[in-house]
């Protein structure tokens, strides 16, 4: 007897979910939310051989780029973050009386953010929150994951693990991951007062600066870049100006090749 198209359909789905999850669940580099600095990472660890996975809350990845600022779908990068753009072939214009500033459409940036990560071999879960580290013999071993409607119904089901040799925040602003290690496990990160600073209010070129400079390993095993990093080390926000992102997750992904030795 012939299997029914639906059928069919149904099991290619299943099984081929379950082959690239189920390979998900060991990798070198876990990444935690899909905002642009996370996709830039995974796209250039993906690039070079890394093992890795994004898990992102949302049902779209892409954090904080759709909006734009304040809903008006365009955002800005600067001079310094252009090769970048122009590596995920986004579309970008100068501005006439800003020079080394840049306008792009944030729909365009998000989604080809996204494509360029998953088509360099980084896989993307979406709709899966992470709810918690794995922390063994003192050092940052991988995540613990559920659905987010698990998540966000407050229902009480048990989630699942994934290991992974490193871990990165790429949270935005709350800083999440980090926020569990140092309240879970109890650890003091690479800040001056072994804790996280906090955001500081707007100054843009700082914050922009330091989000890079900040975007480092803040315990062994556990990285942050973006906002996630900005927030770790008391950095200022700088709005929608987006090279920052972009350079702070093209970092991560030099600091992380460094440690893994690829
Ligand atoms: C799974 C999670 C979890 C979790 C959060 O905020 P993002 O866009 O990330 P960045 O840091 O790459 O970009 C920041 C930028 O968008 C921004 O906000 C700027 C420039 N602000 C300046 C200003 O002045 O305000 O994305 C983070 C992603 C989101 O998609 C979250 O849903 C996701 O992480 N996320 N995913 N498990 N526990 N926590």
């Amino acid at each position: 007897m012939n299997q029914a198209v639906e059928n069919v359909i149904s099991n290619a789905i299943v099984q081929s979910f379950s082959k690239k999850f189920s390979d998900a669940l060991t990798l070198d580099a876990a990444i935690v939310g899909g905002g642009p600095s996370a996709m830039t990472a995974a796209r250039y660890l993906a690039e070079n051989g890394v093992k890795v996975a994004v898990f992102e809350r949302k049902l779209a990845p892409g954090g904080g780029t759709w909006g734009g600022g304040m809903l008006f779908n365009e955002v800005v990068v600067q001079d310094s973050a252009l090769h970048i753009l122009d590596k995920f072939n986004i579309i970008h214009q100068p501005i006439a009386d800003a020079p080394g500033y840049h306008t792009l459409d944030s729909v365009e940036m998000a989604s080809a953010l996204i494509y360029g990560a998953v088509h360099a071999g980084a896989k993307i879960f979406n709709c899966i929150s992470v709810e918690d580290i794995v922390f063994k013999a003192g050092k940052v071993n991988g995540l613990v994951i559920n659905w987010t409607p698990v998540e966000r119904l407050g229902m009480h089901v048990d989630p699942l693990t994934v290991i992974a040799d490193v871990v990165i925040d790429g949270t935005g602003h709350p800083s999440e991951i980090i926020r569990m290690a140092t309240d879970k496990a109890m650890i003091e990160i690479d800040t001056p007062n072994g804790k996280i600073m906090g955001e500081r209010p707007m100054w843009v070129d700082s914050g922009e600066n330091s989000t890079v400079e900040n975007t480092k390993e803040y315990f062994p095993g556990l990285f942050a870049c973006g906002m996630s990093a900005n927030n770790c080390s008391g950095g200022y926000r700088m709005g929608p100006i987006f090279g920052g992102m972009l350079l702070s997750g093209e970092k991560v992904a030099k600091l992380v090749l460094e440690k893994l030795k690829k």
